[in-house]
């Protein structure tokens, strides 16, 4: 018999039902459980008498989480959730649960963060907790549906590379064979060399690592980074406009698929209005200084300067908004100076920078003098740097953090909460 979701169910017809066992009760002849699936709940209902003493001596014996599959009739039942109940005529325990139970799954009781990452696998049976996942599976199909109706081809570059792009305070090493090599902090220098080659528009999907020092809500060890880059660009304009459609088209597309997950969840989204505001990081400066921080020109944003310029820009209507022309000297080498600023953006939803880019600098005697100023090796780039000496288009592109952009779009306090393995300085099981 073919197996049925809970939320699939029919009155008058047989069903054979598959999930764990959520809870019981046992009131002496009426014995009942929820079996929770997927979909949601479906109660079992065991009356002494109307089925087989073997089935009634079955469900006495379950336990919380045990694995079971129930096969039996659907009836309607105006006090079981979704309305209906499983009158089962055969059930099979697959995998009996141990106890106790080391966390919650209910959500009913409240189970520290650290614990429940110990025990993701079963944090994960709290429908809450599933849902964050079934959104994040839709933001990300929604993204690969734009570029791909775009003009971008996919692409995979390598996760073990030989020279890091983002500064080697958060490179992890590693041992390649015989030499030191580094897990990437970013496909950037490959997204680049493909400019190159004529496929003109790639994005990569895939991780990320970086060895961060320092705990916060939005910085972990390992993250997807969903990277595009874009050649023959007039200007960075040309990037911001894609990406601004970009998360036009994810939202729409979130607020369609995931109704019912988005109420669940209590998320309250809105389809972001083009075009996003720009302000430059002068503006920013001002703003967050004009509120009493100790920004600096110059400095970078951390954290609470950014959520108090998110606060200042949410009062006049932007809750999406690009920071553009950051100061050359805290920017990459890659990212092509104009002076002192930079053609350079962060792209901020809610407070928080979900996304990064600008273009690119492309004239191969100008990187390399920004290399040596920046204290890094040209010879150690030589592998990038030789794919700008044979004819290369001006171009531009962006990194994007998916679960950051899951994070302000739920409200999440943490972004391990979007993570199914959080990996942190602390933390490299499960
Ligand atoms: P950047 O370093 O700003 O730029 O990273 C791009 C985006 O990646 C996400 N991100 C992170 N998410 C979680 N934990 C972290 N430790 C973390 N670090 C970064 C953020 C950020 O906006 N190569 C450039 C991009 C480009 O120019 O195309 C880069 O990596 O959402």
């Amino acid at each position: 018999m073919e197996r049925t979701y809970s939320g699939e169910l029919k009155t008058g017809s047989k069903a054979l039902v598959k999930g764990w066992v959520e809870k019981i009760r046992d009131l002496g002849g009426l014995k009942f459980f929820i079996l929770r699936d997927r979909e949601g709940l479906v109660q079992i209902t065991a009356k002494r008498n109307s089925v087989p003493a073997g089935i009634v001596k079955a469900v006495s014996k379950l336990g919380r989480e045990d694995c079971v599959t129930v096969q039996g009739l659907v009836k309607k039942s105006s006090q079981a959730p979704g309305g209906m109940e499983i009158i089962p005529d055969k059930i099979d325990v697959v995998s009996k649960a141990a106890s106790p139970l080391p966390i919650e799954t209910s959500g009913k009781i409240q189970t520290g963060m650290d614990k429940r990452f110990d025990y993701r696998f079963m944090d994960l049976r709290n429908p809450k907790v599933q849902t964050i996942f079934r959104i994040r599976d839709t933001a990300l199909t929604k993204m690969r549906e734009f570029f791909e109706s775009d003009g971008f081809v996919e692409v995979h570059t390598p996760v073990i590379q030989a020279a890091g792009a983002e500064g080697g305070a958060t490179l992890f090493p590693l041992i390649y064979y015989k030499q030191e090599a580094f897990l990437r902090q970013s496909p950037q220098l490959y997204k680049q060399m493909l400019m190159a080659s004529g496929l003109d528009r790639v994005y990569e999907i895939g991780p990320a690592f970086r060895a961060e020092k320092f705990h916060t809500r939005r910085h972990v060890s390992e993250f997807i980074s969903v990277d595009a880059e874009m050649a023959w660009i007039d200007s960075q304009e040309d990037v911001l406009n894609m990406l601004e459609r970009m998360v036009e088209y994810v939202f729409k597309g979130v607020l369609k698929d995931c109704k019912k997950e988005l109420e669940e969840l209590g998320a309250k989204i809105t389809i972001p209005k083009l075009p996003l505001k720009r302000i430059t990081y002068d503006e920013a400066v001002k703003l967050v200084k004009g509120k009493g921080m100790k920004i600096k020109w110059g400095d970078d944003f951390m954290d609470a300067e950014e959520r108090v310029l998110g606060e200042v820009m949410k009062k006049r209507g932007h809750e999406w908004y690009f920071v553009v022309r950051f100061p050359s000297k805290i920017k990459p080498f890659y990212i092509m100076a104009d002076g002192k600023h930079s053609h350079s953006y962060d792209m901020i939803y809610r407070g928080m920078e979900i996304a990064s880019g600008g273009q690119r600098e492309h004239r191969h005697d100008v990187m390399v003098k920004v290399m040596k100023e920046k204290g890094l090796d040209p010879s150690k780039f030589k592998f990038y740097l030789d794919a700008f000496r044979f004819g290369v288009p001006c171009h531009g592109g962006v990194g994007f953090g998916v679960e950051r952009l899951v994070q302000q779009m739920l409200g999440l306090e943490n972004i391990k909460e979007v993570i199914m393995f959080p990996r942190t300085p602390e933390r490299l099981v499960p």
